[in-house]
């Protein structure tokens, strides 16, 4: 059994941490719900100010949250011109801009889809959008345009399919072929919702053949929520390693469809396996620095600001416990086919309770032992509540 106290484990353990970043979304903070209701707290972020207000907190509480995705309508609701505002908050408030996220799904006009729709005008509108999501990540220095469309049809016989495939392919090719030389486009893949009876890029297979066809820029993104509950979503993500296709994560935990509850509250173990198989691969010098760590969550009822510091800790833990698996010795039970010993070495990793050397780390980086606790020391919550609270009561827009 591995003894983490053990000077050579916290090298490891140490140098894994230092590498780990994951980045936040500016959504998880607003107030969000479902189509049955939204219970708004006081406390909760409306502007981009407050917004950057929190995902700065976050970052000096757990040192690994440098960059806040964004959701081009709900954050830059005047495009371009919403890029000075939003650089002065990232010195403001210490975090840079990340991934920028179009607006895709929300107009009326996208009622039969949007780079999907069979009117020209309604997909030139679309690719519009797309267009001024690539030229505000320019403004903002962001690598990553992280798209996700809710594109698809309710009944067979609707729509045609494979028509729908052409004009994609033609709007994604055409996004690429704007992007700046260092910028990526992310295909994000969910297989049904909003959308019931086809979803236009449903699967990794589809993201990927779209992500190939628009360009060397071009990769698929895996939001853990998006796959049916009897998928194995590491062989998936060993597929993407193995064809050069990973892009990021959105990472959330389900126990049904697409929940976007808290990471690990669920089924913490797939996560594990998701991140072996990322440290297995770097091993072989696949993926590394290429993949984007995202959380997508919406805090429906947990407070915003410790559902999200509790993500991020537990990020951190479930991606030290797989880099703590002797992939070495592993490989060769693999070998040997030696199946009990083989799981005894990979799970012994994940029941390895890594939170002492998790906050050792922490300690040694200046940063709080316990960032949760030490958001509750703080009373951030509690000003924040004081300062938004008659505002955020009064919201009208999904996030
Ligand atoms: C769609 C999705 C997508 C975001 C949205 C907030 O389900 O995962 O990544 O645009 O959530
Ligand atoms: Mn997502």
């Amino acid at each position: 059994m591995m003894k983490l106290s053990d000077s050579a484990v916290q090298d490891v353990a140490f140098k894994a941490l230092d590498a780990f970043k994951i980045e936040i979304p500016s959504w998880g903070f607003a107030n969000t719900g479902t189509r049955f209701g939204k219970f708004v707290q006081a406390a909760a972020a409306t502007t981009i100010e407050e917004k950057f207000a929190d995902a700065g907190e976050v970052n000096k509480l757990t040192g690994v949250t440098p960059t806040v995705a964004l959701h081009v309508l709900w954050d830059l609701p005047n495009g371009v011109k919403d890029v000075p505002e939003v650089k002065g908050l990232e010195k403001r408030f210490g975090v840079k801009s990340g991934s920028i996220n179009p607006n895709l799904f929300q107009d009326q006009e996208y009622k039969y889809g949007s780079l999907c729709n069979p009117s020209a005008d309604i997909r030139a509108h679309a690719l519009e959008h797309m267009l001024d999501s690539i030229e505000i990540g320019k403004a903002l220095g962001s690598r990553d345009i992280s798209l996700w469309m809710a594109d698809g049809s309710n009944y067979p016989g609707t729509q045609s399919m494979r028509k729908r495939i052409t004009w994609l392919e033609e709007a994604l090719k055409a996004s690429h072929d704007q992007m700046a030389p260092g910028q990526r486009l992310l295909v994000e893949y969910k297989p049904f919702e909003p959308a019931f009876y086809h979803t236009d890029i449903a699967d990794w297979g589809m993201s990927s053949h779209l992500a190939k066809f628009a360009g060397p820029q071009a990769r698929v993104l895996v939001d853990t929520g998006h796959h049916y509950s009897a998928q194995n979503i590491e062989q998936i993500v060993a597929w993407l390693l193995h064809t050069n296709m990973l892009g990021g994560f959105h990472f959330n935990d389900r126990r049904y469809a697409d929940d976007d509850l808290t990471l690990g509250s669920i089924d913490p173990y797939q996560i594990f396996r998701i991140f072996h198989e990322i440290h297995a691969a770097t091993d072989d010098g696949l993926g590394s620095g290429e993949i984007a760590y995202m959380i997508d969550q919406s805090h429906n009822l947990k407070g915003k600001m410790e559902a999200m510091v509790q993500t991020v800790a537990t990020a951190q833990e479930l991606y030290l416990k797989a880099a703590l698996v002797d992939r070495k010795k592993l490989a060769g039970l693999q070998h040997s086919c030696d199946l009990v010993d083989a799981e005894e070495l990979y799970r012994g990793a994940f029941w390895t309770d890594v939170r002492p050397v998790v906050s050792a780390w922490r300690v040694a980086r200046g940063l709080p032992a316990d960032p949760l606790a030490a958001l509750k020391e703080s009373g951030y919550v509690e000003r924040a509540a004081k300062e938004r609270g008659s505002r955020s009561m009064a919201v009208s827009s999904y996030a």
